[in-house]
């Protein structure tokens, strides 16, 4: 098992609680440990505190910590094939989903790299000739990352890349489901040469050590990602020392389709935004909006192409799919197509685990699509976060915009048509974060990404992914000062 690492050295975790790391494939165990104890939280957060207070990070120049980053960007690029390994062996993606996702991190790595030292804050013209007035930006304090096990290293480096770049110090509380490769970025980020106390991280689940760290004194920002639930106890947690707080809380992505579209470049898009990572994507196509000349047609071939999906080991070369994360999830998504049946949703396909007698150990589950499903159904309310199509239909513009915003999350959404006004019209009415037109999930490191409504607030990536952890000072220079006798006695 990883060793935790505070105010730069390793050790065993002493907590009471233990904590196994399983392979979702075959729930064989990849790692136990102890969990960090309240000692240990304590010391983590105190070497963080004083790295930040009186520690050389928050005070060196932008360029070199910029120059740090993309020495961490390099050492990605020379391990990225074993990192990929372990991420697919404790999250079930498959290997060439793994391999995106380093490069990605690495990406990640690079821009705020580039823009560590691009940020000169901004002069201010006070009309006063006497005045020199300027806007600076400055690191914001202790940091908490939590992260989620869809994307563990992924989510991770959106965090903690500009973090750094922002002159930052952190605890770490990486998923305790998929927390592997978190404690690998850790070693590349020691190795890169970040100073001792900046970088810290735990092992542990959510109650154990995550809440603590939520409601600590010392503590200046929480950034989370995960579950709705999650997110609202850690506001609650951090309203008591007023931290900032920011929240990627998920969403119920709408993928609306006119029927004007090219029709297999949409069954393979939609198939694509939806059981990718067996459905376990924040930003997951789980809600496919047709409009009705298309409709049955649509269903029938996706439904068709969704059961010959190829689930498997991750590893293997052939496997388009792999298994849910872990037991827990799955019976989850049992409980949302149970729900389907009973609210009377149309099967299409899936429904089921897998037959086959290699996957029984793991925790899969075969691609699912319920058809003619309506609004007041659990499964198209709420987030499954799992291999879980529904399928609504629509005639007017302005029905699909209304059922594209009917739901209260914000996360992301599509729009695909050959009319380009139509597109534009629709993009910008969804209350959403991110709008793709005729396309479905790609992100840059320079965009912005994050939630409308319930999926959150703050945003990660671009600029404003770095301002999420500086504060803002306005400076304010009197070059001649006099009195200004206002009291006169
Ligand atoms: O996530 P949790 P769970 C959604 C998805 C999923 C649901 C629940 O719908 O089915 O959330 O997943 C830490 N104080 N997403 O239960 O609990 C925890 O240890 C501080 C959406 O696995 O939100 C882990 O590190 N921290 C999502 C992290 O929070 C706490 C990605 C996420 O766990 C804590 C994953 C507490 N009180 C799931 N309780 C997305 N937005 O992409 C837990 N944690």
């Amino acid at each position: 098992m990883p060793e935790q690492y505070i105010a730069g050295r390793w050790t065993e975790p002493a907590g009471d609680a233990r904590l196994e790391v399983l392979n979702p494939f075959d729930a064989s165990v990849l790692a136990e440990s102890a969990q960090a104890s309240p000692d240990e939280i304590e010391a983590a957060v105190r070497a963080a505190r004083e790295a930040f207070d009186t520690g050389p990070w928050p005070r060196t120049p932008a360029a070199e910590r910029g120059a740090l980053l993309r020495r961490v960007a390099d050492l990605l690029v020379r391990d990225k094939e074993e990192i990929a390994r372990v991420e697919t062996l404790d999250t079930g993606k498959t290997l060439v989903e793994s391999r995106i996702d380093v490069d990605d991190v690495t990406a990640v790595f690079r821009y705020y790299a580039d823009l560590a030292d691009k940020d000169a804050g901004r002069i201010v013209d006070t009309g006063q000739a006497h005045v020199r007035s300027r806007v600076v930006h400055e690191p914001l304090g202790v940091c908490v990352l939590i992260t989620p096990w869809n994307y563990p290293l992924l989510q991770l480096s959106w965090k903690v890349a500009p973090a750094l770049a922002a002159g930052n110090t952190m605890v770490i509380k990486p998923t305790e489901v998929t927390p592997l490769t978190s404690f690998m970025l850790v070693r590349l980020l020691e190795e890169a040469g970040v100073p001792a106390g900046v970088v810290n991280i735990l092992l542990g689940d959510g109650r154990t050590v995550g809440a603590p760290l939520t409601e600590h004194p010392a503590v200046d920002m929480v950034s989370f990602t995960g579950g709705l639930a999650t997110g609202q106890a850690i506001i609650r947690a951090s309203a008591g020392t007023i931290k900032r707080v920011a929240v990627e809380l998920g969403g119920k992505n709408p993928n609306i389709v006119f029927a004007d579209s090219d029709f297999e470049t949409v069954v393979d898009n939609a198939l694509t935004a939806v059981f990718l990572h067996a459905g376990q994507v924040c930003s997951a196509g789980a809600r496919l909006i047709v409009q009705e000349p298309m409709y049955d047609d649509l269903v029938a071939e996706i439904g068709r192409r969704a059961a010959r999906i190829r689930l498997g080991n991750g590893l293997d070369e052939g496997t388009e799919s792999g298994p849910l994360v872990s037991a827990a999830q799955r019976a989850k998504i049992e409980d949302f197509v149970a729900s389907a049946h009973a609210e009377g949703a149309r099967l299409v396909a899936g429904g089921h685990r897998p037959d086959e007698p290699e996957l029984q150990k793991g925790y899969f589950y075969r691609p699912t699509v319920f058809a003619d499903v309506h609004r007041g159904m659990r499964v198209v309310r709420e987030e499954t976060f799992g291999p879980i199509l529904t399928v609504e239909r629509f005639t007017t513009e302005q029905e699909a915009i209304a059922l594209g915003n009917d739901t209260e999350y914000g996360l992301s959404g599509a729009v695909w048509t050959a009319d380009i006004g139509r597109a534009e019209r629709v993009a910008g009415a969804l209350r959403h974060g991110t709008v793709w037109i005729n396309d479905f999930g790609p992100y840059v490191p320079m965009a912005e990404w994050g939630g409308f409504k319930r999926s959150g607030n703050g945003r990660e990536l671009g600029p404003t992914g770095l301002a999420e952890y500086q504060e803002t000072k306005h400076v304010w220079h009197n070059t001649t000062p006099a009195p200004v006798r206002w009291f006169t006695a």
